[in-house]
């Protein structure tokens, strides 16, 4: 199983790709990247961050591998900071998607009710473009607002989670994950919707009080893992939901780690 994973590499602060590739590779998936920028640390809680942004480097990668006959059964796309950039992977997936591969896109934008920083709204209506192609995507719940264009609530009914995952699958993706999803105080999780089953799959786990950066990374790339193995949806939500609550659980005693989880503790104890 080969992945392309298309993200930034924030040099400091456990997200993107410094998380997806570990995580991945531990999973037993052989993992490419293609950086679409690099920035010195994430952009939520560092002030004066670097962007170095890679979009003309892109298709030399891109057109090198062509040339190389290498495809891949899956493209990943994650945080993406330019929207030039929006259009390569309509045509990775047309040139280096093996037979049967897949597109699966964690619209990585925003957070919270709010756009991250360094993004500006056309990366929105650039990554619907690419939740149109997609076979899975996975947004939190303000992503989904923002591809939906309908405003973000702090709270949610069941009834509203599930018609939040149908409008999303009708822009394109046979299978939609919605994540950060609470109904109540004591469990957060994640909602699934596949589309031509008309089927919910749901896991929730103990809420943690606090959240992190790089923790939808790391969730997209557990669930990613065990969508490429072809587990059960509710399997591959629990083993991801769960993956996060012990990364939390790890990395709130220390104070000074607030930047993002202590995932490599986690994933060295994975039997
Ligand atoms: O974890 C998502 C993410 C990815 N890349 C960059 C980010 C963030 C979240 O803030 O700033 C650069």
């Amino acid at each position: 199983m080969k992945i392309v994973s298309l993200q930034d590499i924030s040099c400091y602060g456990q997200c993107s790709l410094t998380v997806s590739l570990p995580v991945l590779s531990a999973y037993g998936i052989e993992t490419a990247i293609l950086p679409s920028g690099i920035l010195s640390t994430h952009t939520g809680g560092f002030k004066n961050f670097t962007v170095h942004d890679l979009t003309d480097e892109m298709p030399k990668i891109i057109n090198h591998w062509i040339e190389e006959g290498i495809k891949f059964d899956a493209i990943y796309t994650g945080y993406i900071g330019d929207a030039r950039q929006f259009e390569m992977v309509q045509d990775m997936k047309k040139k280096l998607l093996a037979e049967g591969g897949k597109l699966i896109v964690d619209p990585a934008m925003a957070d919270h009710g709010k756009l991250y920083p360094a993004l500006s709204e056309d990366i929105i209506d650039g990554m619907r473009t690419i939740v149109r192609e997609a076979d899975l995507i996975l947004p939190n719940i303000t992503e989904a607002s923002f591809l939906l264009d309908v405003p973000y609530k702090e709270s949610y009914t069941e009834h509203e989670i599930h018609d939040l995952l149908i409008k999303l699958s009708e822009i394109g993706p046979e299978t939609t994950v919605l994540t950060g999803v609470s109904y109540t105080a004591d469990k957060i999780g994640a909602v699934a919707y596949t589309k031509s089953t008309a089927k919910f799959d749901e896991y929730f786990a103990e809420y943690q009080p606090r959240s992190y950066h790089g923790t939808g990374d790391i969730f997209s790339s557990v669930a990613i893992a065990g969508y490429l193995k072809g587990e059960p949806l509710t399997e591959l939500l629990g083993e991801a939901c769960e993956f996060i609550v012990n990364c939390i659980k790890k990395t709130m005693p220390d104070e000074t780690h607030g930047y993002g989880v202590k995932f490599e503790e986690v994933l060295a104890e994975r039997k």
